[in-house]
């Protein structure tokens, strides 16, 4: 059978990229057409995605795609959260704000006023994080930009609009931004009118498998695609895409889609949306099949690769094969984070604002690049640790497996302190989980595929994983966890 190909534009916080997947009824080959930097923009006070140069790339690999032989379908994935705002024209307002931006520092509360927070996670099952559309929206509250938009769409809703000239909300990723209702699925008119928002402001949702519309001619014309190719409705939350393709072949799994950040968590039927669940911070974000990700966000490697970045401008060396060789060597649990301090989110110097933490909680910060490296991953790990054991609690759920996918999966030494803290197998890969359940998600709206086991299946199946067994003593993890309140 000759396989078929499909265009995934998978745009992350540090890169984008074009991946081409061919698929057949036993292969699921992915390659690379084209990847590019996205570099945020501090201008004006704010911190801003170029979209227009994110758009860009993404022509550019689909120009790169058409030129290595056409492909079926076209789906777009990002992070979350982020934004346009066109106006009755159908323009884009302004550039959109980065998640990482401080604007939403103090907003919570005023929603909070209007809707208390645990009405908030009743109605939405979305963890509370400080920059959740729902709190950027409340930010830009009275702003010229908000008054004059007609029409909001998330990161990928916007890429697929200027591709097709179509408008609509895909569901995984509007569950991202507490104002979708848990239970129904749809916008909750009720916050929405609460909230003082405008309700046409929200486009109708689409679903994964669905058909979004054929590129818009000028755009075929660009990238030497066929006159109207489709572009597929993928998983367009990039972490719904990653859980897509997490190659598990039973029901007691956990996974962690480690990138930027580390999502931990569960594949649920039904959402959990009880005090406890609140109080520990989970989400029920939307995945394919009406499943939920209940999950919690985790730093992630932000914090290393923030590290790095800082030690590139001190002129020190950021290779990361040696340090992580170094890293293994350092004394164990010497300086330990709680990953998720709010200190931590923020671009900048992150060496600095760890040493910082270390003195303030009575430890010694670390000593050298090795240490940095090695406080950086065993306290990753006691996060993966202690959230997916909550996780499993809360759901009364058992867990016997680990999958961790994405980038994450290439670092050896998490993968390893992963199996040692939580005491459970981590099968590691596929580094590129989250192109794969774009793609994926396009072959079965071809029929290429299945359903969502026959999915995982072909993962599983044809792509790159790693074995690690849980070593070491798993008191002392419980013990280390303890002392910076992962338990
Ligand atoms: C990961 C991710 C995550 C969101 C964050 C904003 O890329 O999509 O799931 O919470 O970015």
């Amino acid at each position: 059978a000759f396989p078929s190909a499909f265009a995934a534009a998978d745009l992350g916080a540090t890169s984008g990229r074009v991946m081409v997947g061919r698929v057949g009824p036993a292969n699921l080959d992915l390659s690379e057409a084209h990847r590019f930097a996205n570099r945020p923009v501090q201008v004006g006070g704010s911190l801003h995605w170029d979209v227009l140069g994110l758009y860009q790339g993404v022509l550019d690999g689909l120009r790169e795609a058409a030129r290595s032989g056409g492909v079926a379908s076209v789906g777009v994935d990002s992070w979350a959260v982020d934004y346009g705002l066109l106006d009755t024209d159908g323009r884009l307002l302004g550039n959109p704000h980065h998640y990482r931006d401080t604007r939403t520092q103090d907003t919570a509360p005023r929603v909070w006023d209007t809707v208390p927070a645990e009405e908030l996670y009743r109605v939405t099952g979305l963890q509370h994080l400080p920059f959740n559309t729902v709190f950027q929206l409340a930010a830009a509250r009275g702003s010229a930009q908000l008054g004059a938009a007609r029409t909001l769409l998330l990161i990928p809703d916007l890429l697929v609009h200027w591709l097709t000239g179509t408008v609509g909300a895909e569901l995984t990723n509007a569950s991202t931004t507490a104002l979708l209702d848990a239970g129904t699925g749809t916008w909750s008119g009720d916050l929405i009118g609460r909230l003082g928002l405008d309700p046409r402001l929200f486009p109708p949702i689409r679903h994964p498998g669905e058909l979004a519309g054929p590129l818009l001619p000028e755009v075929a014309r660009a990238t030497g695609l066929a006159e109207g190719t489709p572009v597929v409705t993928v998983a367009s939350h990039d972490t719904a895409s990653a859980v897509a393709a997490v190659p598990a072949d039973r029901p007691g799994f956990g996974y962690i889609s480690c990138g930027t950040w580390s999502l931990a968590g569960l594949e649920l039927d039904d959402p959990v949306v009880t005090e406890a669940s609140r109080a520990a911070n989970f989400t029920n974000e939307r995945g394919i099949d009406g499943t939920f990700r209940f999950l919690r966000n985790i730093m992630g490697l932000w914090l290393l690769s923030e590290t790095l970045r800082t030690w590139q401008a001190e002129g020190l060396p950021t290779d990361l094969a040696p340090l992580l060789a170094r890293a293994a060597e350092a004394p164990r649990f010497a300086a330990l984070i709680d990953p998720d301090a709010p200190e931590f989110m923020a671009p900048g110097d992150m060496p600095a604002r760890i040493a910082a933490y270390c003195e303030r909680t009575g430890q010694r910060a670390p000593a050298d690049q090795a240490a940095m490296v090695r406080c950086i991953l065993e306290s990753l790990a006691l996060a993966h640790r202690a959230t997916l054991r909550a996780a499993a609690e809360l759901s009364g759920r058992d867990l016997d497996v680990v999958h961790l996918v994405g980038g994450g999966s290439r670092n050896d030494l998490l993968c390893q302190f992963t199996a040692d803290a939580l005491g459970l197998p981590v099968v590691a890969g596929p580094t590129e989980a989250t192109a794969l359940g774009n793609i994926l998600v396009q072959a079965r709206a071809h029929g290429l595929v299945d359903d969502r086991a026959a999915m995982r299946r072909l993962v599983a199946g044809t792509q790159h994983l790693r074995h690690y067994r849980p070593g070491g003593d798993q008191r002392a993890w419980a013990a280390a966890g303890a002392r910076v309140g992962l338990a």
